[in-house]
């Protein structure tokens, strides 16, 4: 449940007077606010409190996080001079997120760390426009306009992203996902031709690189799989996307609150596990509305292999903390009585 944190008085405390960007800096901090919602909500796992612009900043581009907007950028990518101001990273670059996910997963015990990085096109639609955006007009005019320098943009984030990734795999995170939260907006032709090299290069980097030399320990171990961690890849308003999303090389889909999971399998392909995906507006309504729509998406999620019970989007601030742990509790007490079934 990304941005649990944010409905829980003791994130709210913990952040007051300390900048978004400053707070994903210090060890310390993002050490508590990833442990907040485990500890309260009981959830089977954690997500690192980051960003995605965290490995942008480290590269060298002047951005700030905004209270009640998002990510603000001070100079627009516009240009192949802009493309080359993005540095690779290093994990020197990053210090405080190696930091972080070591210290993260000794306090966690057996609760598995998710790490995550922005996927390529909604990192892009950041820096072209300058910030959050509705219809990703400026990006999309650089995509149509000029695809040669739009790749190598997108080229440039594939490879922050992934060195993000790997730092985060080699500190000790369990499972990485990587958000391409508004490639909704792009046609499946679009998609196709200008994103989803990018994220494959990604998803299919993390598999070359675990099970090359280097990760012997880790591919040893036997929760893991042989081809590395397990890679989540999310997207909102995907409906007509899930199927090429699935073909990026993640083991797990994300599906927003739109498309029912058994729907989603039947575009995704039976060989994936989808995570989804009740709508995080239903959490406001009465508790057997919300009973219901729990059951309801367990049901359908029955029809993929695998299933990671989420919501379809993040948290909204103003969700009540009480209802997210009676959440958490049905979907645990539904589904140990399935395990118990068999
Ligand atoms: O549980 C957690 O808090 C996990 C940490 C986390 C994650 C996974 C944060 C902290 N941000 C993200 C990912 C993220 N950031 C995404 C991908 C997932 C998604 O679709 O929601 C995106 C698109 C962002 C960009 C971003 N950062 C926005 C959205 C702006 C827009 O375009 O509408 C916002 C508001 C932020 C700031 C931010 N990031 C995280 C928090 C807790 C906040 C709120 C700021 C604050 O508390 O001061």
């Amino acid at each position: 449940m990304r941005q649990a944190g944010r409905s829980l008085p003791e994130y709210r405390e913990i952040r007051a007077n300390v900048p978004m960007l400053e707070s994903c800096r210090r060890p310390e901090l993002v050490t508590e606010i990833t442990l907040q919602p485990v500890r309260r909500h009981g959830v089977d796992a954690a997500i690192l409190f980051s960003d995605i612009v965290v490995p942008v900043a480290a590269a060298g581009i002047d951005l700030d996080i905004v209270p009640g907007t998002g990510p603000v950028v001070a100079e627009p990518i516009r240009t192949a001079a802009d493309v080359q101001r993005i540095r690779q990273i290093t994990r020197d670059d990053v210090s405080y997120v190696d930091e972080a996910v070591r210290q993260l997963v000794v306090e966690l015990g057996d609760t598995p760390l998710i790490g995550f990085a922005g996927a390529p096109f909604t990192l892009a639609s950041y820096l072209v426009e300058g910030g959050p955006s509705r219809n990703h007009v400026k990006t999309k005019a650089l995509m149509y306009g000029d695809p040669e320098l739009w790749h190598a943009l997108c080229a440039r984030l594939a490879e922050v992203t992934l060195s993000f990734l790997r730092v985060q795999i080699e500190a000790g995170v369990s499972a990485v996902q990587l958000f391409d939260s508004w490639a909704g907006a792009l046609s499946e032709a679009d998609y196709r031709r200008f994103v989803l090299p990018h994220s494959t290069a990604v998803l299919s980097g993390l598999v070359d690189d675990c099970s090359g030399s280097g990760h012997g320990d880790r591919r040893a171990e036997p929760e893991r799989s042989p081809d590395g961690v397990p890679r989540i890849h999310f997207g909102v308003g995907t409906a007509e996307l899930l199927g090429a999303m699935g073909e990026a090389g993640a083991d797990v889909v994300g599906v927003d609150w739109r498309t029912p999971l058994d729907v989603a399998t039947g575009r995704i392909g039976a060989d994936k596990a989808v995570q989804g995906n009740l709508d995080p507006c239903v959490l406001f309504a009465p508790w057997p509305v919300i009973e219901a729509e729990v059951r309801r998406i367990l049901k359908q999620g029955r029809a993929a292999p695998g299933h990671v019970f989420n919501l379809g989007h993040g948290v909204l601030p103003e969700t009540d903390p009480e209802v997210l742990t009676r959440v958490v509790a049905l979907v645990h007490e539904l589904s140990s009585r399935r395990a118990d079934q068999g």
